[in-house]
């Protein structure tokens, strides 16, 4: 029905129930209920007014329809490791009904139990997969879960700029309220490397007050690629036990960092166990972003909010995938300090793209903020230039549109990561994603130059 409704926009059709017109509302399709139903009565919840837009529904759909060469969102334009791809093909294959059905609410046994004895020694004690450990789908769900299981309106969430785009509209959906501190480049001249970026101790602290409940840091960030210190998550964790706050830590590209940095667990630092709700991604991590599956971990009195939102809101997520992921997880568990391990072999596959990207985007006299992790890199593109749109969006947005309609090239703009008052932070860079084949960063970079060329 619904498709057969979203390929009629703009006429007026019958259902069973009313004549309904379907209208184009940026940037979905909305269906208004005309004769028997109030638009009013029927619109958007209010707790969602403010949410419609988001970058991965516009800058997707532009990637497509333009048919661009696709540096735009963070997923690999290759295969996932072998091994897992055989194990959802044994899976599927196996004759085991019960993969097939629904598995445990909070997390298959097999996986939770992967994911503990994966994170115990990383954080630093035994964590038990039965009551520390939540499956969600993706991130994204842990996140949601996250933030919806524990805040209550009128609390407040520090969230560190760049951030990943959805944590704002999250915490406003959940009624709290968002307070947003800056990463910023520690001299005024232009900045290569996303370690120049830091967060200064006393701004940070001035967003710290009673009504504080959560920070929300993400390390190894996402757009700019800084790998947090000890120094810096010991500051934050000191703080978080002052004014009694719990750290949300987005860890998703926890294994993809590049030589002379390593990640460090928030969880890991002491007293921060109890304080701290660690989120991956099965998809980051095994390069298979539609599985959609990520977890969060951490003690009970704080895991036990974000299950009572997860069976509330997805119940349980796809017992197969969890299952192929688990096994995904074995294989590493069994082969972690051979180069082989995965975990070891994709920032392995990784460095040379980064570095690739980054040599290029300098040779145009681009300057490229060079990532200590992650799989994206920022860079400078004030050099280049687009025509003003006149849709009074940031810069970065209509320089990405531009470049995606005229040049074929995606990418992402990196003001969508900043509170509207700090959008203008980012408002001269553009993201790139580099987990690409070398044959396509290889025609961005052909797309780039001929481009400079022109100029
Ligand atoms: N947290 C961070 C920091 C992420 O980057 C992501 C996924 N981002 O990918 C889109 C992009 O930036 O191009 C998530 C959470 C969500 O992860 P998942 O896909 O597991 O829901």
């Amino acid at each position: 029905m619904l498709r057969s409704l979203t390929q009629v926009v703009g006429r007026v059709v019958r259902s069973g129930l009313a004549e309904v017109r379907l209208i184009k509302h940026a940037p979905v399709t909305s269906v208004v209920i005309c004769k028997n139903m109030s638009s009013a009565k029927f619109g958007l919840s209010k707790k969602l007014i403010g949410t419609e837009k988001n970058i991965w529904v516009e800058f997707g759909k532009l990637a497509t329809e333009c048919k661009a060469l696709n540096l735009g969102q963070g997923f690999p334009d290759f295969k996932p490791p072998e091994h897992v791809l055989e194990a959802l093909e044994t899976c599927a294959r196996s004759g085991n009904f019960s993969l097939s059905q629904y598995t445990r609410s909070y997390g298959h046994p097999r996986l939770v139990n992967a994911l503990a004895k994966v994170n115990s020694p990383l954080i630093g004690r035994e964590i038990d997969p039965m009551t520390q450990v939540l499956v969600s789908v993706g991130a994204y769900g842990a996140l949601f879960c996250t933030i919806q299981g524990l805040l209550n309106p009128g609390d407040e969430v520090i969230i560190i700029e760049p951030f990943f785009d959805c944590y704002e509209p999250m915490v406003r959906v959940a009624g709290g309220t968002p307070r947003f501190v800056a990463l910023r480049p520690k001299s005024s001249g232009e900045s290569s490397s996303s370690g120049d970026f830091t967060l200064d101790p006393k701004e940070l602290e001035s967003q710290f007050n009673e009504k504080t409940k959560l920070i929300i840091l993400n390390t190894p960030n996402n757009p700019l690629g800084k790998v947090f210190l000890r120094e810096e998550l010991e500051m934050v964790a000191a703080l978080c036990k002052k004014y009694d706050v719990v750290c949300v830590a987005d860890e998703v590209y926890e294994w993809m960092t590049y030589p002379g940095h390593k990640h460090i667990k928030i969880a890991s630092l002491p007293g921060m166990w109890e304080r701290t709700l660690t989120i991956g991604s099965a998809g980051k991590t095994f390069s298979a972003t539609g599985w959609k599956l990520g977890w969060t971990v951490g003690p009970e009195h704080l895991m036990s909010t974000v299950m009572t939102m997860h069976v509330n809101c997805n119940y349980t997520c796809p017992t197969i995938l969890q299952e192929a992921v688990a096994i995904g997880f074995e294989k590493e568990l069994s082969r972690l300090d051979s180069p082989d391990c995965y975990f070891r072999a994709l920032p392995a596959e990784l460095l040379p793209k980064r570095d690739m990207l980054a040599k290029t985007l300098k040779e145009l006299g681009m300057t490229p903020i060079i990532p200590e992790g992650g799989y994206f890199i920022m860079t400078d593109v004030s050099k280049f230039s687009a025509p003003d749109d006149g849709s009074g969006d940031p810069k970065d947005f209509q320089f990405v549109r531009w470049m995606t309609r005229e040049k074929k090239l995606a990418a992402i703009p990196p003001s969508a990561f900043y509170s509207k008052e700090h959008k203008f932070m980012a408002e001269k860079y553009i993201r790139f994603c580099f987990i690409k084949e070398d044959s396509t960063l290889k025609k961005a970079a052909k797309i780039l130059q001929e481009w400079k060329a022109s100029l």
